[in-house]
């Protein structure tokens, strides 16, 4: 009886080793496994992957403003006294824009920069990557404010390309009126927002024509900011609230405030 029963404990003992032995055993095998799989995953960063593999040939080459004589920069200057600050203007950083587009027909691509405080720039495109600044002798700074985006659009199809020049800066509304400049074809423009309607004098930030009605006719989508910049929002809220503004318009800001006294 007690063979028998040393018999069956050692039977149990052996069982229960063999199982811990197997139960020990997975988690060290799949620790191994994992060990291997990060040895051969690759976890170099994608400079060192650069460094090692063959030179790839770059995408980009920067010509500098010596070579191609784009010296254009939108240069800000703050100044309390005429509201052109972030505090006085909310969109004062915003920046201005750029576009390209041949105005000579030649097959090369000229350059306009609008700019908000600075003069605008109109560079013609010389070839071989050198440009010439054509901006006074264009007339393309007549009329010229806080000039932000710019659209190249033959406005009265005569298969030369015009510009238009949104507009909208620290200034009275009447200095924000936006420009159309007419390609007079012998690189000179003449300025007739005016007289085509688009004088926009909102906070204009950038425009698109397109035919919106299909009748053959470009239309013009502006794009303004809000006029009610820097207005506590908490009378702004007011002033929906008490219906006095049913549009934004200086008008109505002026109405809003002399109820608030
Ligand atoms: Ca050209
Ligand atoms: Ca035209
Ligand atoms: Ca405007
Ligand atoms: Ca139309």
């Amino acid at each position: 009886m007690k063979t028998i029963l040393t018999a069956q404990l050692l039977n149990t003992i052996q069982a229960i080793s063999m199982k811990n032995v197997i139960i020990l055993v997975a988690p060290l095998a799949f620790f191994i496994l994992s060990c291997q799989r990060n040895e051969s995953k690759d976890v170099s960063s994608p400079a060192e992957k650069n460094s090692s593999s063959e030179t790839i040939p770059k995408v980009f080459e920067k010509i500098s403003s010596e070579q191609s004589n784009l010296t254009f920069s939108n240069t800000i200057t703050e100044n309390i006294g005429t509201l052109e600050n972030l505090f006085n203007f909310d969109y004062f950083y915003n920046g201005a824009g750029v576009g390209l587009e041949d105005i000579n027909n030649d097959g090369l691509l000229d350059v306009f920069f609008s700019a908000n405080q600075v003069e605008n720039k109109l560079y013609l495109n010389e070839g071989n990557l050198k440009f010439k600044d054509i901006s006074e002798e264009a007339g393309i700074n007549i009329g010229k404010k806080w000039s932000n985006g710019i659209t190249f659009v033959d406005i009265n199809n005569d298969g030369h390309m015009d510009i238009y020049v949104s507009q909208g800066g620290p200034n009275t509304r009447f200095n924000r009126k936006n420009l159309l400049f007419i390609n007079n074809g012998n690189l000179t423009f003449t300025e007739k927002a005016e007289e085509y309607g688009l004088a926009d004098l909102g906070i204009s930030t950038q425009s698109t024509f397109f035919d919106m009605d299909n009748d053959g006719d470009l239309d013009c989508f502006v794009m303004n900011e809000n006029e009610l910049y820097g207005v506590d929002p908490i009378n702004l809220y007011r002033m929906v609230n008490q219906g006095v503004i049913r549009k934004f318009g200086l008008g109505l800001f002026i109405i809003f405030l002399h109820e608030l006294e």
